[in-house]
């Protein structure tokens, strides 16, 4: 099946690349608007960062961001919420939203209970704390029980429609991110669907960066996010969760079908 696109619209000020670009209501809505007209399947909306560092958002505070933007979108396209809070999760239902992101693991049982989506994603710690000293033994061996667990454990309370995400860059090295990756076909494998969201993150600064040279800022790290966006469509993602969500559309018409079936097909046009 076709991978989703899905996009990023945080109503933030603070997240790690579009923080304070949509945090007025207006601005938030015309880019979810757009995102959809883009071609993006889901738009996952958040009022609260987890960059690493990020500071807690009170609830008032995290509907007052998101809920309009919600309302305003669900007739359009589908809303996932990106919250912590079991508070915002309902509310943003209540007002169109079908699939939780469930970045901090506390809303299976809403998800069972109002019949909507989850995404359950690996972390290891919290953002003001996680990117200290990431450890693990064997990170894909560990990430993967976990999120065998994490499956097992929603469909038990009744989560019917379910995404597995490993989390990358929710306390993880660089080291751990292309660990993950390069092991996402067993994910795959492992049954659930799989979303990846490693869209402009900082691993991807570090590892475009000439040898010696500063990590690449948030803004250059678009062609990083199209690799991994393509090799996780490749190895059988469900969905991937982008900021750029034109670019990787256009990604995923090359990194689908045509390259999948690549075979001694006759391309009309000009070609090099
Ligand atoms: N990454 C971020 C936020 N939410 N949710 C899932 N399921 N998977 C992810 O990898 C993921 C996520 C961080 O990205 P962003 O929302 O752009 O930044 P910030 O947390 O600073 O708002």
């Amino acid at each position: 099946m076709k991978p989703l696109v899905m996009g990023v619209l945080n109503v933030t000020p603070d997240s790690f690349f579009d923080g304070g670009r949509y945090l007025q209501t207006g601005a938030a809505i015309e880019r979810g608007r757009a995102m959809a007209a883009e071609g993006a399947d889901i738009i996952d909306i958040g009022g609260e960062s987890t960059r690493p560092g990020a500071k807690p958002v009170p609830e008032d505070e995290e509907l007052r961001r998101v809920l309009p933007v919600v309302a305003s979108l669900a007739g359009t396209v589908r809303i996932s919420i990106d919250t912590m809070k079991p508070a915002v999760a309902m509310a943003a239902i209540a007002e169109g939203a079908s699939l939780l992101n469930d970045v901090g693991g506390a809303l299976g049982p809403i998800a069972a209970e109002q019949s909507v989506g989850l995404v359950v994603m690996h972390r290891q710690g919290m953002p003001q704390d996680m990117q200290r000293a990431p450890h693990y033994d064997d990170v894909v061996g560990e990430v993967h029980a976990a999120l065998a667990e994490g499956a097992t454990a929603a469909r038990s309370l009744g989560v019917g429609e379910l995404y597995v995400d490993p989390g990358i860059g929710f306390g993880k090295t660089a080291a751990h991110n292309l660990a993950l990756l390069a092991a996402l076909s067993r994910l795959v494998a492992a049954g659930e669907p799989v979303l990846v969201g490693a869209s402009r993150k900082s691993f991807l600064g570090v590892l475009a960066a000439p040898a010696g040279a500063a990590p690449r800022p948030p803004q250059d790290r678009l062609p990083g996010s199209l690799a991994v966006a393509s090799w996780a469509m490749l190895a059988g993602a469900a969905i991937v969760r982008v900021h750029d969500v034109r670019a990787t559309v256009q990604a995923r018409e090359l990194a689908g079908p045509r390259l999948c079936t690549l075979g001694p097909v006759a391309i009309s046009g000009a070609g090099r």
